[in-house]
């Protein structure tokens, strides 16, 4: 076992391992290794140790040990973020903090349509156990298998259902969270209306674990569909997707819980990596993915679907459309939106962009994209899809596997997020800043946004402790 640990440091991981038990706190490099980077292997990290508590207590027990001593601290959930925000920096000297083995669901209220879930619990577990108590969890993207409910917030995470039920942010009701001082704020309600001054679990969601650390949450959860029609709807332009769009959401309102504009070159793409063949909608340069889901089981909503689509043809909106007429049609055009990001990782090195403008501006951002790189980089393959219904595109570009791919990502990352800034748009929709953005942040929001930003990280993490260089660059960068 090879561990390099300082005295002061050493002295305090033996402290931990009494308390915590020595299965959970991990020295050696192979017990470690999974911890230590991402889901992607873009970035790579070292650690002192890796904890694994298994209660609140523990984990106020390890923040009162590491205050004031200068060991800094990286939570961690299910490592499925795409911004870094969970790898611990290269020096070797950070505590990375899981909560995977916080993991246990702490109440379900069908009457209250709420749950109590602890940090380590995986999205999926959460959807299934809402399902079992005849409820809807209705966060939902393509790493639900694995990511943790302490991520997910700490993320504030998006995913395909926003369009209808809102982000992390919108689907928490509280927090448990242990400060980086040890003290542990009790924040579980589950109350729809409390006005008891600033929001503090706001403060956390989204934080990307640099304020505390996500313990426990109150999540929503909503009726069970008892009933949904999935589509697959062809479009010549993003403007046509986004008419199409509009005319979903006038005619079905609050029924419509997905709109996911898909790429020729994505379809494509997942298509080949699942070896599926041949395309569904072969001459659609754009295709969404639509769902439409309702809790009443009387209603006819196959036929809705169908007068919207038969409108939209009408029009000269839409060009063609599959409608799954089976749950395993349905899921297998899950399957290929979900498989995007798995495909664009077997196909090599890529900048990935996770940003958003207003709805009505997404034609015209994406024109201005794909102008921008095909002038300056015509050989390059954009990969683009997205949240049509949240203003939200993930604009990924694939890279040549060459030495200077380093200098040709930041070179394309500018580009694009100054596009994205000239529509008013967003650098992080729903993946967040991580170690990934943090230059792009401070070049791209207001002076005075960052001051805000860092007064808050100031008052909270007093001795700069909690995942240093995440979001805000750390003090000596
Ligand atoms: C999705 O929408 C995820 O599938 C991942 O947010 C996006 O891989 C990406 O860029
Ligand atoms: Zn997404």
């Amino acid at each position: 076992m090879e561990t390099l640990i300082k005295p002061a440091s050493g002295a305090m991981i033996e402290s931990l391992q009494r308390t915590l038990g020595a299965d959970a706190v991990l020295l050696a490099a192979q017990d470690q290794q999974r911890y230590l980077t991402d889901w992607r292997g873009q970035f790579q990290g070292k650690a002192l140790a890796v904890l694994r508590p298994s209660s609140v207590d523990q984990v106020a027990g390890i923040m009162r040990a590491c205050h004031g001593s200068g060991v800094q601290v990286v939570p961690q959930g299910g490592n499925s973020g795409l911004a870094g925000g969970a790898t611990p920096s290269a020096s070797g000297e950070q505590l990375v903090l899981s909560l995977e083995r916080m993991n246990r669901v702490r109440l379900i209220d069908p009457i209250d349509d709420s749950m109590i879930v602890e940090a380590g619990c995986i999205l999926q577990q959460v959807q299934e156990q809402a399902a079992e108590a005849g409820k809807y969890f209705p966060l939902s993207f393509g790493a639900e298998g694995s990511a943790q409910v302490g991520g997910f917030l700490s993320t504030n995470a998006g995913g395909t259902a926003v369009i209808r039920y809102g982000n992390a942010r919108a689907l928490t009701l509280g927090l448990e969270v242990v400060l980086p001082d040890g003290a542990i704020w009790h924040g579980l309600k589950r109350l729809r209306k409390d006005n008891t001054g600033y929001d503090l679990k706001q403060l956390f969601i989204g934080a990307e674990g640099t304020l505390g650390i996500i313990t426990a949450a109150a999540l929503r959860l909503y009726p069970r569909a008892r009933q949904s029609c999935v589509a697959l709807v062809a479009f010549g332009s993003p403007r046509q997707a986004q008419k199409g769009l509009a005319r979903f959401k006038d005619e079905l309102g609050e029924f419509l819980s997905a709109y996911e504009l898909i790429s020729q070159p994505a379809l494509s793409l997942a298509q080949s990596h699942l070896h599926m063949a041949p395309a569904l909608l072969p001459d659609a340069p754009w295709v969404a993915l639509v769902q439409v889901a309702t809790a009443n089981s009387s209603l006819a909503l196959g036929e809705l679907v169908e007068n919207v689509l038969a409108s939209c043809f009408d029009d000269g909106i839409a060009a063609d459309a599959v409608v799954a007429t089976n749950e395993r049609q349905a899921a297998a055009f899950w399957r290929i939106r979900e498989s995007i990001t798995a495909a664009e990782r077997a196909a090599g090195k890529s900048v990935k962009h996770d940003v958003s403008v207003p709805i009505g501006a997404i034609p015209g951002f994406l024109d201005a994209v794909q102008q921008a790189v095909g002038e300056a980089h015509p050989e390059l393959r954009i990969i683009a899809f997205g949240h049509m219904g949240d203003g939200n595109i993930h604009l990924n570009i694939l890279l040549p596997a060459d030495a200077g791919a380093q200098h040709l990502a930041a070179a394309l990352n500018t580009l694009v997020h100054d596009i994205v800034t000239s529509f008013e748009g967003s650098i992080s929709a729903e993946h967040g800043i991580g170690q990934y953005r943090v230059s792009e942040l401070i070049r791209l929001k207001s002076p005075t946004e960052i001051a805000l930003m860092q007064k808050i990280k100031q008052a909270l993490d007093t001795t700069g402790q909690m995942n240093p260089g995440k979001v805000l660059p750390a003090p000596r960068d």
